[in-house]
């Protein structure tokens, strides 16, 4: 391709991933051969299994996405009445509280992990309360082990949306805590180990599982027998083969990534007042996104940056702007009320996440960072 056509390609806040063609037509074979395409075959059984040793869980269960399994890791739960969690997330953690009939409520997040400030959730726990819900925003973790102190102290719930966690290797005291009572992952394309769509649940015992199992498979248990009021939240063949290729090259991308998102902090560490989020010492990070935020000392704002890069062909996010508390659907809720949400209101007006992927070439890094650099001249 001529370099000004390759120039003027789109650069996206990411792109998927895809494993070997050929591999993947391969395994479409044994599929199409089997005729088995759906109903935990042997490709789902072999990823989930795979997986459960990857990530080094007790139990993991496949769904077809993250957020049917939020909302069947919430029955699975048996929560009811009040869940406190974050507004910095994307919308599916909230409606998967609301679709399971139960209210939800704001907390502030804390600078540092973007996540639920532990503190403030102790102001907001009442006899309602049943469950904690943070997300481990960026795959940075949450304050989980205050977290877990205040659920245990009050009889609740942990229930993590790890969506862009995959692959966050917990260290020292957060390795008891990270994944909370239950956490659910997000494969969907945009997520650095995809299966196109897909996603799971991960949790401690057996019998968690057995009842997460029944309850994707719309609570049947055998042929005669319905234990509960399940969904169909089941991942088919096609997308657990797709995964099962993806997990041979994942500590590849992972060291890919790594390198970009060195190449970008160097540059931008050039730019005042544009500051990448700061990795925390007590995980192994996965390089899921690349947020910043944009300070005043840049100059211009975060939205006329945006709009800049924009018309330079680069599309960064602002993840997570607005905040799903300003929704129309949930802004009356008393704990919506921004001047509870400080915090979570300031992240938000200021990030922006940079084009950030596997494919993503050095060259591109710098493309997007000399355009930030003319932009505040
Ligand atoms: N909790 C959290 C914290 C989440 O972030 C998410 C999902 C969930 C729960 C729910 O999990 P799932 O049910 O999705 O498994 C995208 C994703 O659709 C969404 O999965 C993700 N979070 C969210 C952060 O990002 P959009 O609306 O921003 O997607 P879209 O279509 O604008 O894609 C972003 C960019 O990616 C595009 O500019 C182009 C590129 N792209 C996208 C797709 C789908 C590709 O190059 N190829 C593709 O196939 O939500």
């Amino acid at each position: 391709m001529h370099k000004s056509a390759q120039y003027y390609d789109k650069l996206t806040v990411t792109k998927p991933t895809l494993p070997d063609f050929d591999l993947f037509v391969e395994s479409l074979r044994a599929i199409w051969k089997s005729k088995y395409l759906t109903n935990m075959g042997p490709f789902h059984d072999r990823l989930e299994a795979a997986l459960a040793e990857y990530l080094n869980v007790p139990f993991i269960s496949l769904f077809c996405n993250g957020t049917i399994a939020l909302q069947t890791g919430l029955q699975a739960l048996h929560i009811t009445g009040e869940v406190i969690t974050t507004p910095f997330t994307f919308p599916a953690t909230v409606h998967a509280i609301y679709w399971n009939r139960c209210t939800p409520v704001f907390c502030d997040i804390d600078l540092e992990t973007l996540s639920l400030n532990p503190e403030q959730v102790e102001t907001l726990i009442t006899p309602e309360t049943t469950a904690i819900m943070p997300c481990h925003v960026y795959g940075k973790p949450s304050n989980t082990a205050a977290l877990q102190r205040i659920a245990d102290l009050h009889g609740l719930k942990t229930f993590y949306d790890a969506a862009h966690a995959f692959g966050v290797k917990p260290l020292g005291e957060l390795r008891d805590t990270f994944w909370g009572d239950m956490s659910m992952l997000s494969f969907h394309a945009t997520k650095v180990f995809n299966t196109i769509e897909g996603g799971a649940l991960v949790m401690h015992e057996r019998k968690m599982k057995n009842r997460v199992d029944y309850l994707k498979n719309f609570g049947i248990a055998d042929e005669v027998t319905i234990v509960g009021q399940g969904i169909n939240g089941k991942m088919n063949e096609v997308c657990a083969a797709f995964g099962l290729l993806q997990l041979d090259r994942l500590e590849q991308d992972f060291a890919m990534r790594q390198v970009l998102d060195a190449q970008y902090r160097e540059r931008l560490q050039r730019i005042p007042g544009v500051r990448p989020l700061a990795h925390g010492s007590n995980y192994e990070r996965n390089y899921c996104y690349f947020p910043v935020f944009i300070e005043e000392e840049f100059g211009i704002t975060r939205d006329a940056l945006h709009d800049k890069l924009v018309s330079e062909c680069i599309y960064p996010r602002r993840y997570f702007y607005p905040l799903v508390s300003q929704a129309p659907c949930y802004r009356r809720l008393p704990s919506a009320d921004p001047a509870n949400l400080p915090n979570a209101h300031a992240v938000a007006k200021k990030v922006l996440c940079l084009p950030f992927y596997t494919d993503l070439q050095q060259d591109d890094v710098h493309r997007v960072c000399d355009v930030i650099e003319q932009a505040r001249m």
